[in-house]
């Protein structure tokens, strides 16, 4: 059996999606991020980097960074309507889109989610929030012009985990403003969040990035 470490406030809901998805049975432990429980010597143990996800598999080895567990997901219990094969034509644009996501998007939101950690004055934590906040509009862009030319989905008609991993991230922003301007990509997300499989799960993150954001609303410096 898998032991994800997660829960609410984090991207462990990607795997939990990816698990909903091909019907994999596995136990959550929530770790408390707005608690710190993610510094905690015990999680500490697990994950030295004080992250989450963490992934236990059932031979006991843990495993971190969400894509890379997703993809070992994946190939592991061949969810090829997850992820193409190495052997299918849309193997390439698909590590491309997931990759983009990972190495352009998520680090601008680190900044959103917790500009405090990236200023020298805590006075200026608003501003480095702001600036990340325009700063996505970049890769944004970049992802929007893609799904205006081959989409609904990254890989046209295929949906696949980088249609998730966005969804993911876009459900968590929809407090903001920030698709408005991106008519493809709130075509995707839209096709995403409907799927049976992950309709209850996007109603679980929309009803905790509410409590998330009054958390934020009090204390800038939640985690
Ligand atoms: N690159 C890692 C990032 C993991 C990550 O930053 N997770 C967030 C929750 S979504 C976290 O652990 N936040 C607590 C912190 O940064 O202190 C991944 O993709 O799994």
């Amino acid at each position: 059996m898998y032991i994800l470490y997660g829960g609410p406030y984090t991207r462990a809901f990607i795997v939990e999606m990816v698990m909903a998805e091909g019907a994999i049975a596995h136990e959550v432990r929530v770790v408390d991020i707005v608690a710190q429980e993610h510094r905690s010597p015990d999680y500490l143990a697990i994950n030295p980097a004080g992250r989450v996800p963490t992934l236990i598999t059932p031979e006991g080895v843990a495993l971190y960074e969400t894509p890379a567990i997703n993809l070992y997901l994946t190939e592991r219990h061949g969810l090829r309507e997850l992820a193409p094969s190495a052997d299918e034509p849309e193997r390439g644009p698909f590590l491309s889109g997931l990759f983009y996501l990972s190495n352009e998007l998520e680090p601008i939101l680190k900044r959103y989610f917790y500009p405090h950690r990236y200023v020298l004055r805590p006075e200026d934590a608003t501003a480095m929030s702001q600036h990340a906040r325009m700063s996505a509009a970049e890769p944004l862009g970049v992802i929007e012009l893609r799904l205006m030319k081959a989409g609904p989905y990254h890989l046209g008609e295929r949906f696949s985990l980088v249609d998730l991993t966005l969804a993911y991230w876009a459900a968590c922003l929809e407090p903001t403003d920030i698709f408005d301007s991106c008519p493809a990509i709130r075509r995707c997300v839209d096709l995403v969040m409907g799927r049976p499989k992950l309709r209850s799960k996007f109603a679980e993150i929309r009803a905790w990035m509410q409590d998330y954001e009054a958390l934020r609303a009090r204390d800038k410096h939640v985690t």
